[in-house]
Formats: structure tokens, C-alpha cells, sequence
């Protein structure tokens, strides 16, 4: 094969292709990474016509777009899931094996980008597949971290955190774009000239695009996830070089880049930190210049803006682009402001992903406005007219000497949305119940979904061969036609087949565990699996207290018919989060002693995985029998993890919060296991005094588990270790732990009971499975394009 003749159709010569001429490497010498590269390569080639026609469809329907601006794109892996969208999949692995290579170890070479923290960022990668497979036209915007969530490991048991590193090695699915360059002002003042105000920056950066085009399913449509970089305007200070002070002479570059260096690894609280106000104003304004940029491109009128641009923001991480959008309205094409507001406002919408008020993010104005002068004298000016139009408002975006970011994206919105029945509930009664009341209109709810490309197809072949072998393929584009395995759940035979299916991947995850982590699990166990960031209010140490109490009882009850459990644990804690990290060690201290215990070990076994990423669940979801979903009520504003579960036949054991409320209506309360306060018993309950005194008092089993932690049974010689824990289950538990244990023992020998007839079980997981269609996130990109966006598809018209 020579250079010119770039095989079009068969896929091992196109392979073969890339690693000699892209790559330049023989065959004979080529590694793994080298194999993977070329595939990828092969892969992408596949993508790009249909990307550039979706874009041209774009433009020449002049259709309304929309743009998802999010501080995370928690995107992981992206071969696979192109290669199945693409349905390459057995052509692609045939072709992989007739060199040799192993498949499934191809496959998994690939980093996994981890440009987010966890559900946020999870939720922005699977609605920009939705948004693809739907024909919606759009953009995804967000930064471009070179180092994306830092890597766990533990030592004794302690999480430590190290760099993450994902573009060390080439990625392939990126284009680079230098045509795409602005050039974005920091700080200074702001002047005023022939009566208008001029901001007049101290400094300036540059941001620089790269593209990654998102396939849909079956291929039919692609998008753009354009992540920025920051970069020196001027890199390179040849006069400071030429003085011999070579390291000054590259500090504005290395300033520049540090904007886009690291992803701020806190979940649900905030940090009031100059940089990530920075890396906030950078993404958000570079974004707004580019829909300027296109907009401008095609029309003279501004004022048609709200009928051609959707914007998203994802949390309150991108407000900022509010009052930017405003200000270049305003102060540089020279809109009256009354008209630059409602353009703005008519433009904008934000989704709200949490009510805990410590991840609401605020800035003191003595930093924003260091920063931000003339934002932060437009967030003033449209706080005050609001005002003035509402006096009886009370809760603002000013005051107090900060800028709060929740009532100004509030303010700036034309739709706000929550994640779930019930947050979206929440949120108008408390958080945002003062906006509410004022305009009532304004708070929908759009229920989060997963994308069953990635969360079934991609993750669990074996069940979606046996759904397609039983129902035809039509359920990946179209999630709600799973609901016709219903009658074949009444099929003994069909029921044996998915409780094989489940099996095989049980044997699967144990053989990996077996591999890479030396831990021989028991397949016939139930896998019970919790998985998600490490929080109190997501209640992990109800879990291990719950473990610790099982454990005692077998041990006093050793002849019982205990049902075999392993526990599984995966999820990483804030790096400041030290009441988390103490979680975590506990964790791993209560797993060291049972896992030890010889009178107990066929019957309990706990394991904390590190370092969990989109990879790692994955894997786990499609071998889980239980899914923990044990949030305290009212704090869970969706969850996402749930519905992976869920429609990977796995029920869940759960409290009545955020989606776990819709999971099971639609699944049914008997193949759903709750416990638990409700959202308002729990914050009646947090008024009782003592209550969690009380609780301990009131249960032995409970007052066993705090007791032996207390007594240094988990940590030898050490009894204080957990002190802090032991303080806060027996005073002032706000996350009502003790309160909820009780009620949750009970739900778990339910799992028990219920686990050992493992035919009702099978039953029980596959109707999890039938029933939970309706948390596709193709049915939650439907829902904003309908209520919010009012953008329709544009698919055929490519
Ligand atoms: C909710 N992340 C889930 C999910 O809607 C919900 C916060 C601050 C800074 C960085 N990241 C965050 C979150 O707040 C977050 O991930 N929230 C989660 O959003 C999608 O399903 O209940 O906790």
C-alpha cells in the first residue's frame, strides 16, 4: 500500500494505513499504543464527513443552535463509543484480531478523560451524545484541563491523590483550531468615554479551541465539544530572553496556561479561589465570542439572537457569561441596555444541580470586582432595576458584600431548571422560593437520563445482545421499546438466559479483581455496590455502620442462613474534605479486619476499588445485583448512577430522593427496596433534640457498630482514629445517619431474603431492566429542546 491510496472501505487496511503513514511506525515493531492509535485513527475517519455535513445542514437550515456551557465534560474513554455508534464494532474487532491484538485490551489502552469531578460533568457528557443522536444542533463549550480529576490510591487505607495525566499521550479525537483564537481582558478599571463605559483590562490571555467531534447513534448526526486552552497573547519575551533572564521570558505563557492547568477537584462545596473565578470568566467569554462570532457571521440584527442561540449553563460554573453577553451588547455594539438585558435574558437558561447551600457558589466583591470590574457593575445595575420592580424581593444577587451566583443565573434566566421531580420541587420551596414566588413561570423540571449507548450497548454486550435477540435493536435509539421484554419476564427460560447474563459478568468483574487487585470474590455473592464521590449526605458511612452490624451478627449467629455479600465501594473524596477522607479510611480499616475474619469470610467481603472513573463503573454496573442509593431525602438532587444501575438490572436499595422517587414508580415498589425518612420527616427530625443520641440508645445493633468503633476495633492501638465520626453519629448527625439505620437494616434483610429465591430475584432485576426506558438521556434532551430550548432537529437533513 503506498501513501496515496488511503483505503477508503476496509477496515484493516485503513488500520494499517494510519500506523505506517500517520504514525510512521513498521507493523512489525508497532506496540499496543501504536495498534490503538492507528485504530482510533481509522475510527475518526469514519466520523468526520458526517460531521462536517451535520454542520453544513447547520447553516444552511439558518437553524437555532444550541450551546452547552459546562466546566466539566466527564467524557472518559471515546473509542468505544464511537466505534459503537458508529456500528463498527465487529468489524473494527475482526479486524483488530487478525493482527493479533486482543480486543477488549485495545480498547481499554486509552486514557480516560476525567474533565470532571462526577455526576455534573457525567450528565454534560451523556446529553452531548443525546444532542447528537437527536440531530439537535449543537455545541458543547468547556475547558480544555490538562489534568483532569487527580488519580487515588490508597496507603493504609488513606486516599492519596496524584496528578492526572491524560494528555501525556496523543488524543486523537482532538482537532485543533488556532482560527479560533480571542483574546479576553482581566482586571484593570473602567473608564468612561462620550458617556459610555469602557472596561479597560489590566491584562489579557488568549484562549485557543479544540473540536471534538461527538457521533451519534448509528452516526446519523455529529456535534462539537470545543474545550478551551489558555495561552500567552505574547508567549515568548524575546527582549527578556536576549537580557538572559530565560525563565522570565516564558512567565506570561506559563501564566496563561495555568488557567487551563487543573480541574478543581471540589463536588458540592465551594471555594472562593481567584483561579477558578479565572478559569470561569475564561470559558464562559471565550464561549459567548465564539456564538457572537458565528452569529455575526450570518446576521446584521442582534436583536434576532434569542431566535437563533439556546444557552445552557450547566450549574452556576458559567454565570458569568450572563453579564458578559450583556456587556458586548451593550458597551460594544451599543444596545440600550433594557434591550441588551432582554436579549440576554431571552438567550440563557440554567440548569440547577444541588440545593446543599455550602456548593452555592457566591464571590466576595472585593475579589469579582478586582477581577471583573465592569460585570460586576452590571450585576448591580440589573440587581438594582430588579429590585426597584420587585421590592418586595428578598433574596438578591448583591448584598452583603458578595455576588451570589445561584440569583444571578436565576435572575438572567429564561428557563431554570432542576434535575428531578423532586429537587425541581425543593427548589421552588426553598432555595429559590423567594424567585419563584415573583415569577412563577420560570422553574421546570427536566428529570436527568443516561445514554443507553455507552450505559447498556457499550458497557453490558451480553444484555444487550440477549434485549436485541428478544426484542430487536430498535431500544438503543428509542429506550422506552425495552418495556417489551415485559412478557418474556413470565418466561422461565428467558429468565435463566438473563440470570446467565448476570453471571458471566460477575465472573467477568471477579476475574479482573482477581487479577489486578488480588482479591478472590465469591460469584455467587450478592455484589451490593456503591459507587459515586464521597459525601456525607451520600451516606457511605451508613453503609460501612451497616456492614460492621451485619458482621457482628454473623459472628454471634455464625449456623444463621446468611445470605453471601460482597461489598463494593468505589468513589473518591475532596482533597480538603478531611470528614470524607475519614470515611474512606474507615472504609478500608472496617474492610482489613472482616475481610480477615475466617469465621465470616464466606459469608461477608468488602472492597474498596481506587481510583473510580467512568471506566472503572463500567465495568462494575453491569455486575452489580444492588444498587446503593442512600442519600439522605432532600440532599440527592438526581443521581444518574441509579438509572445506570437500574437499567442494568441491579434494583436498588434507596431512600425517596431525587430520582430514586421516579425509579421506582416506574419500576414498581416491589422490585425497588426503601427505607428511610422522607425529605420532610428528615428535616422535622433534625428539630428533635438529641435525635441522634436517641436513635444510638434506641438500637442495639446500631449502638454494637458506633461502640466498636469508638473502642478502636478497626483501628488498633489507635481509638481516637474515628473520634471525629463516633462525635458526629451520636451528636449532631445532620445527615441523620443514626435516625435512618434502623429503617435500613431492615431494607437490607429484605435484600437478603429476597436475593436467596434467585428466581423472584432475576425476575425482580429484570423488570428493573424492562421498566426503565424513560431515563434515556435522549428523552431528557427531547424535554429541554421542548420546554426550554425550542430548537428542533434538524436529522434527514444532513
Ligand atoms: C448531583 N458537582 C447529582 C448530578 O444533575 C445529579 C459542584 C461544584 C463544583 C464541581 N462539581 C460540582 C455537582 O454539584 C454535581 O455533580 N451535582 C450532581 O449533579 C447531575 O444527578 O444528584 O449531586
Amino acid at each position: 500500500m503506498a501513501r496515496d491510496d488511503m483505503p477508503q472501505s476496509d477496515f484493516r487496511d485503513a488500520i494499517l494505513w494510519h500506523l505506517t503513514y500517520t504514525l510512521g511506525k513498521d507493523p512489525d515493531h508497532a506496540q499496543l499504543f501504536d495498534w490503538r492509535l492507528a485504530l482510533s485513527h481509522a475510527v475518526r475517519d469514519r466520523i468526520v464527513d458526517r460531521w462536517m455535513a451535520s454542520t453544513r445542514a447547520t447553516y444552511r437550515a439558518d437553524a437555532k443552535r444550541v450551546y452547552y456551557l459546562s466546566m466539566e465534560f466527564l467524557i472518559g474513554r471515546l473509542l468505544q463509543d464511537n466505534i459503537v455508534n458508529l456500528q463498527l464494532a465487529d468489524e473494527a474487532q475482526e479486524a483488530v484480531e487478525s493482527f493479533g491484538l486482543d480486543w477488549r485490551g485495545v480498547l481499554l489502552d486509552e486514557p480516560d478523560a476525567a474533565l470532571g469531578n462526577g455526576g455534573l460533568g457525567r450528565l454534560a457528557a451523556c446529553f452531548m451524545e443525546s444532542l447528537a443522536t437527536l440531530g439537535c444542533p449543537a455545541y458543547g463549550y468547556g475547558i480544555r484541563y490538562e489534568h483532569g480529576l487527580f488519580r487515588q490510591s490508597f496507603a493504609e487505607g488513606r486516599q492519596m491523590e496524584s496528578p492526572e495525566d491524560w494528555l501525556e499521550q496523543p488524543f486523537v479525537w482532538q482537532f485543533e483550531r488556532p482560527e479560533a483564537r480571542f483574546v479576553l481582558g482581566l482586571g484593570g478599571r473602567v473608564a468612561t468615554r462620550d458617556g459610555r463605559a469602557v472596561w479597560e483590562p489590566e491584562s489579557f490571555v488568549q484562549s485557543e479551541a479544540y473540536d471534538i467531534p461527538v457521533i451519534g447513534w448509528r452516526g446519523a448526526w455529529a456535534n462539537t465539544l470545543r474545550l478551551w486552552a489558555g495561552r500567552a497573547v505574547d508567549p515568548f519575551d524575546l527582549a527578556r530572553f536576549n537580557a538572559g533572564d530565560f525563565a522570565a521570558a516564558a512567565e506570561a505563557e506559563a501564566l496563561a496556561r495555568t488557567i487551563s492547568r487543573v480541574l478543581y477537584p471540589e463536588d458540592s462545596t465551594e471555594k472562593g479561589k481567584r483561579l477558578r473565578l479565572t478559569q470561569e470568566y475564561f470559558f464562559s467569554a471565550a464561549s459567548i465570542r465564539d456564538i457572537l462570532r458565528r452569529f455575526e457571521a450570518e446576521h446584521a440584527d442582534l436583536r434576532l439572537l434569542p431566535q437563533k442561540v439556546a444557552i445552557q449553563l450547566n450549574d452556576t460554573h458559567p454565570a458569568i457569561a450572563g453579564p458578559e453577553l450583556l456587556r458586548i451588547l451593550h458597551d460594544e455594539r451599543g444596545l440600550p441596555f433594557d434591550e441588551a438585558l432582554a436579549i440576554t435574558r431571552a438567550c440563557v437558561n440554567y440548569t440547577n444541580h444541588t440545593l446543599l447551600p455550602e456548593a452555592l457558589e457566591s464571590w466576595g466583591e472585593g475579589l469579582f470586582g478586582d477581577l471583573l470590574p465592569r460585570h460586576l457593575q452590571i450585576i448591580d445595575r440589573i440587581d438594582a432595576e430588579d429590585a426597584r420592580a420587585h421590592p418586595d424581593r428578598r433574596n438578591t444577587a448583591r448584598g452583603d458584600g458578595k455576588v451570589r451566583m445561584g440569583e444571578l443565573s436565576f435572575i438572567l434566566s429564561n428557563r431554570v431548571n432542576g434535575v428531578s421531580a423532586l429537587h425541581t420541587g425543593l427548589m421552588k420551596t426553598t432555595v429559590f422560593a423567594d424567585q419563584h414566588r415573583i415569577w412563577p413561570d420560570r422553574i421546570v423540571n427536566q428529570t436527568n437520563g443516561v445514554t443507553p449507548r455507552r450505559w447498556l450497548l457499550g458497557c453490558n454486550p451480553r444484555l444487550a445482545r440477549l434485549i436485541t435477540r428478544t426484542i430487536g435493536d430498535g431500544w438503543v435509539g428509542d429506550l422506552e421499546q425495552l418495556q417489551a421484554l415485559e412478557p418474556h419476564v413470565a418466561d422461565a427460560g428467558w429468565l435463566e438466559e438473563f440470570a446467565a447474563v448476570k453471571a458471566a459478568n460477575k465472573a467477568d468483574l471477579s476475574g479482573w479483581i482477581a487479577r489486578d487487585h488480588g482479591v478472590m470474590l465469591d460469584p455467587q455473592a450478592l455484589f451490593d455496590v456503591q459507587i459515586k464521590r464521597i459525601h456525607e449526605y451520600k451516606r457511605q458511612h451508613l453503609n460501612i455502620l451497616e456492614a460492621i452490624a451485619l458482621w457482628q451478627e454473623m459472628r454471634e449467629n455464625p449456623s444463621a442462613d446468611w445470605t453471601a455479600r460482597v461489598k463494593i465501594f468505589g468513589g473518591k473524596a475532596a482533597p480538603g474534605y478531611f470528614f470524607a477522607k475519614d470515611i474512606i479510611r474507615l472504609i478500608n480499616d472496617v474492610a482489613a479486619v472482616i475481610n480477615a475474619d475466617a469465621a465470616t469470610k464466606e459469608k461477608l467481603q468488602i472492597l474498596y476499588l481506587p481510583n473510580y472513573n467512568v471506566t472503572l463503573a463500567e465495568r462494575l454496573i453491569p455486575a452489580a445485583d444492588l444498587s446503593e442509593q442512600i442519600s439522605t431525602a432532600g440532599k440527592e438532587a438526581s443521581g444518574t448512577g441509579n438509572m445506570k444501575f437500574a437499567l442494568n438490572g441491579a434494583p436498588t436499595i434507596g431512600t425517596l430522593d431525587g430520582a430514586n422517587v421516579e425509579i421506582r414508580e416506574l419500576v414498581g415498589p416491589e422490585n425497588f427496596f426503601l427505607f428511610g425518612l422522607t425529605a420532610e420527616e428528615a428535616e422535622a427530625r433534625r428539630a428533635v433534640p438529641d435525635h441522634a443520641a436517641c436513635a444510638v440508645a434506641a438500637d442495639p445493633r446500631l449502638k454494637r457498630a458506633v461502640e466498636a468503633i469508638r473502642s478502636g476495633a478497626f483501628s488498633p492501638g489507635e481509638p481516637d482514629r474515628y473520634a471525629n465520626i463516633v462525635e458526629n453519629l451520636t451528636g449532631a448527625d445532620y445527615f441523620l445517619v443514626a435516625s435512618d439505620f434502623a429503617d435500613y437494616w431492615r431494607a437490607q434483610r429484605e435484600v437478603d431474603f429476597a436475593y436467596a429465591n434467585r428466581a423472584e430475584w432475576t425476575r425482580m432485576a429484570a423488570l428493573n431492566v424492562a421498566r426503565s426506558g424513560w431515563f434515556s438521556s435522549d428523552r431528557t434532551i427531547r424535554g429541554y429542546m421542548q420546554d426550554i430550548w425550542n430548537v428542533k432537529s434538524l436529522l434527514g437533513q444532513e
